[in-house]
C-alpha cells in the first residue's frame, strides 16, 4: 500500500487477465512470428536501423554514419541521400508494378476514383513542375489545406520530390489557425479546394483560406483543386486552378536527391494549451521508421492486402500511415472522404466489404462510437476480408479493445494497439501481430529499435507500477525539433528527466513486463493523496454493460484535495443509475476510484482529431468560465454540460 498523503507515483489499480496469444494460422503467413526482430534490435539498436534502412529503403549515395546523437538532437544516416517521392512511386513503376492500384479513393457522395502507382507517378512530377514554375524551391515551405481527395496525396508528394517542406493544415481548422501556421512557418505557397464533402453537404475552403491569406505576407500564390463545386472568388495573378496548371505543366520531373537530414515536412500539434509547435520532420529516418513500422506491426503483404486508415492526411497518422508508410511499402489503399455515419452508420463496413480490405486501423473514439451505434451495423457487411485491425490516439480501454476484437476482428485478427505521437513520427510501443500475446488495453512492447523505460518522479527506473513513460535512446523517425524555437524543444520533452525524452504520458508496467499506458500525466487526479490516472476510472466505466464513453476529471475538492467527476455516454438504448455505476467502479478498482458525481451525456468534448479534452472538462466540474474552445470538434457539447452543471450547483 501506497502512504496516503505523499505517493509520488501513479497508481495501479486495472488488473486485466484477459491474453490474446496469435493463433496458428496467422502466425503460418505472418512476415515475423518469432523474437529474433527484438533479439537483433536489442544488441545493437543502431546497427539494426542501419539494416531496416537498407532493406526498407532505396538510397541513391550510402550514408557514412548510421547515428550521431548531441542529447536532444539526433542525425540520422548521415551522407545519404534519397528522395521519398522517389520510393513512394518510381521504384515501384520500375519494378513493374506501375498499373497496381495505390489508392482506391472513394467520396462521401459515393464517387470513386482508381489511382495506380503509374497515375500518381504522372500527376505527382507534373505537380512538381507546377510548383517550381510558380517558385517553390527547395528548402521552401509550402501549405496544404485540403479535404481527404487524392490531390492532398499528390501535393504531399510533389513537396517531397522537389525538396520544399510541407506543413498541412487539417481542413477542418479555422482560417485563424491556417493563418498562424502559414505565419510560423513562412510558406510562399498555399494549396488548398473550393470545398469538400462532409455530412452530406460542401464545406467550403477556399473561402476560409482567402481569410488566411489576406494577413499571410508570405503567401506568393494559392493553387486551388476544384472538388466542391462551390462558387469561389480568384484573385488574378495570386490564385490558379490546380487542373490549368496540371493541364500545361511538363510531365518529366526527375527526382533530385536529398540529404537524408533534408526537411521533409513540419506539423503543428496544439497540445492542450499554448501557441501550436512546428514539430520538424526530416527524410532518412523518417522514411526508415515509417516503412518498417507499417510493414511489421500491420503484418503488410504488399501483393494481397488492402490497408486502411481511416485518419485525416492533416493529422500525423495520415502523414505516416496513409502517404508516407504505405505508398514506400508499394501497398494498396482505401482513402474515404468524409465521416463515418453518412448516408447510415454503416458506411465504414460498408467500404471494408466493397474494397475487401484486410488491414483497418481507427482511432478509439471511433471504435467507441460504433459501440454507441450497436452491433448491428457491422453485422449488416461481410468483413471476412479483415486480418489485422489497430487503433491509435488514445488509451484504448479494455472493454472497447474486447469490442472491437469480436465485432469487427470477429476474434480473427490480431489487434494491434499503437502508441507513438506526432513527435516520435512513427510507432514505438505496440505489438507485432504474428509474435505478440496481447493483453486487452496494453500496448504490449516497444517496437524492435526502440528504448522505452517507466521512471517515477525522480528519474529512476521501476519495473513495476505506475510511473513516467520516457524513451531512452534515439529513433530515426524522432523529431529534429520545434520550428524556430529550440528553446521550447529542449524544455517540453527533455528537461525534466534529464537524458531522457519525456512524452508526457503516464503508463504502467504489469508483472509480465507489459506496458500500459495511462493519458496525459497532466490529467492524473490526486484524491487524498492517490495520483489517480483517469484512464483506469475510465476504463472501469467503459466495462460496464451500458457504457459506451467515459471521460473523468479531477475537481477542486474541500475534504479530498481533488474529486472524481466523470461523464458518461452510454450505449445505444442502455441505461443504468448513477449509484450503480459509481458502486461498478468500486468493485472493479476500488473505492479511492469511486466518482463522486456522474453526469450522462450523449457526447464529450473532444479535439478535432477525437481526443478527449479533460481540460475543458475541468472547467465544467470547477464551475469556470471556458478557457479555449477554438480546437474542440464541437463546442455545443460542453455548453450543455456546463448548463447542467451549473443546474445541479443550484440544487
Ligand atoms: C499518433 C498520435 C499523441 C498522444 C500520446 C498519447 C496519445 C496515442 C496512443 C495514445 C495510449 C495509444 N499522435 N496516444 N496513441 N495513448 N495508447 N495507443 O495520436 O501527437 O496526435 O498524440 O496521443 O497521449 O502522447 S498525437
Amino acid at each position: 500500500m501506497s502512504e496516503a498523503t505523499d505517493s509520488p507515483n501513479i497508481s495501479d489499480l486495472l488488473w486485466e487477465q484477459r491474453k490474446f496469444p496469435p493463433s496458428a494460422a496467422f502466425q503460418a503467413n505472418a512476415l515475423v512470428s518469432e523474437t529474433h526482430l527484438y533479439d537483433i534490435a536489442s544488441e545493437d539498436y543502431e546497427a539494426f536501423w542501419a539494416t531496416q534502412a537498407t532493406e526498407t529503403v532505396t538510397w541513391n549515395k550510402p550514408w557514412n554514419t548510421i547515428c550521431e546523437w548531441k542529447s536532444p538532437y539526433s542525425k540520422w544516416f548521415i551522407g545519404g541521400e534519397l528522395n521519398v517521392a522517389y520510393n513512394c512511386l518510381d521504384r515501384h513503376v520500375e519494378a513493374g508494378n506501375g498499373s497496381k492500384v495505390a489508392i482506391h479513393w472513394e467520396g462521401e457522395p459515393g464517387d470513386t476514383r482508381t489511382l495506380t502507382y503509374a497515375w500518381l507517378l504522372d500527376e505527382v512530377q507534373k505537380f512538381s513542375n507546377a510548383l517550381k514554375g510558380l517558385g517553390v524551391q527547395k528548402g521552401d515551405r509550402v501549405n496544404i489545406y485540403l479535404p481527404m481527395i487524392p490531390e492532398a496525396v499528390v501535393a504531399m508528394l510533389a513537396c517531397a520530390r522537389i525538396g520544399a517542406a510541407h506543413s498541412v493544415v487539417f481542413g477542418g481548422f479555422s482560417s485563424q489557425a491556417l493563418a498562424d501556421r502559414i505565419n510560423d512557418a513562412e510558406a510562399k505557397v498555399l494549396i488548398t479546394a473550393d470545398g469538400g464533402y462532409r455530412r452530406g453537404e460542401v464545406f467550403p475552403l477556399k473561402p476560409q483560406a482567402d481569410e488566411a491569406v489576406s494577413s499571410t505576407p508570405t503567401i506568393e500564390h494559392v493553387v486551388v483543386v476544384k472538388r466542391g463545386g462551390n462558387a469561389v472568388t480568384m484573385h488574378e495573378g495570386r490564385d490558379h486552378w490546380y487542373h490549368d496548371l496540371m493541364a500545361v505543366a511538363e510531365p518529366v520531373c526527375v527526382a533530385e536527391p536529398m540529404s537524408s537530414e533534408q526537411l521533409l515536412f513540419l506539423l503543428y500539434t496544439s497540445g492542450t494549451t499554448g501557441k501550436p509547435k512546428g514539430i520538424m520532420h526530416t527524410t532518412g529516418g523518417y522514411l526508415t521508421h515509417v516503412t518498417y513500422t507499417h510493414k511489421y506491426v500491420f503484418d503488410l503483404h504488399p501483393e494481397t492486402d488492402v490497408y486502411w486508415c481511416t485518419a485525416d492526411v492533416g493529422w500525423i497518422t495520415g502523414h505516416s500511415y496513409i502517404v508516407y508508410g504505405p505508398l514506400s511499402n508499394g501497398a494498396t489503399q482505401v482513402i474515404y472522404e468524409g465521416v463515418p455515419n453518412y448516408p447510415e452508420n454503416d458506411r465504414l463496413w460498408s467500404i471494408v466489404e466493397k474494397y475487401k480490405v484486410s488491414i483497418f486501423y481507427t482511432a478509439p473514439t471511433a471504435i467507441r462510437t460504433f459501440m454507441k451505434w450497436g452491433v448491428e451495423e457491422p453485422q449488416k457487411h461481410d468483413l471476412s476480408s479483415l486480418r489485422v485491425i489497430g487503433s491509435v490516439g488514445e488509451p484504448i480501454n479494455p472493454e472497447a479493445w474486447m469490442w472491437y476484437h469480436e465485432n469487427i476482428g470477429q476474434g480473427r485478427c490480431p489487434v494491434v494497439d499503437t502508441w507513438w505521437q506526432t513527435e516520435t513520427g512513427g510507432i514505438m510501443i505496440s505489438p507485432l501481430p504474428g509474435v505478440t500475446t496481447t493483453k486487452p488495453g496494453s500496448a504490449t512492447f516497444p517496437l524492435p529499435g526502440i528504448g522505452a523505460e517507466v521512471v517515477d518522479e525522480k528519474g529512476n527506473v521501476i519495473t513495476r507500477g505506475g510511473g513516467y513513460l520516457t524513451l531512452t535512446h534515439p529513433w530515426p523517425g524522432m523529431l529534429r525539433g520545434i520550428w524556430g524555437d529550440p528553446k521550447r524543444f529542449q524544455e517540453t520533452y527533455w528537461s525534466k528527466f534529464p537524458g531522457r525524452y519525456f512524452a508526457g504520458d503516464g503508463a504502467k508496467l504489469d508483472d509480465d513486463g507489459y506496458l500500459w499506458l495511462l493519458g496525459r500525466v497532466d490529467d492524473v487526479m490526486n484524491v487524498s493523496g492517490h495520483r489517480i490516472s483517469t484512464t483506469e476510472v475510465e476504463s472501469a466505466l467503459v466495462s460496464h454493460p451500458s457504457v459506451a464513453e467515459a471521460a473523468v476529471v479531477g475537481a477542486n475538492d474541500a475534504t479530498t484535495g481533488q474529486a472524481i467527476i466523470a461523464y458518461v455516454t452510454l450505449r445505444g438504448g442502455a441505461s443504468v443509475s448513477e449509484n450503480d455505476l459509481r458502486n461498478h467502479v468500486a468493485k472493479e478498482i476500488g473505492a479511492i476510484a469511486k466518482p463522486k458525481a456522474i453526469f450522462f451525456t450523449p457526447d464529450l468534448p473532444k479535439t478535432r482529431s477525437g481526443k478527449i479534452m479533460r481540460r475543458l472538462l475541468r472547467d465544467v466540474a470547477e464551475g469556470r468560465n471556458l478557457g479555449d474552445t477554438t480546437t474542440l470538434a464541437d463546442a455545443s457539447v460542453v455548453t450543455e454540460l456546463q448548463k447542467r452543471a451549473a443546474e445541479s450547483n443550484e440544487d
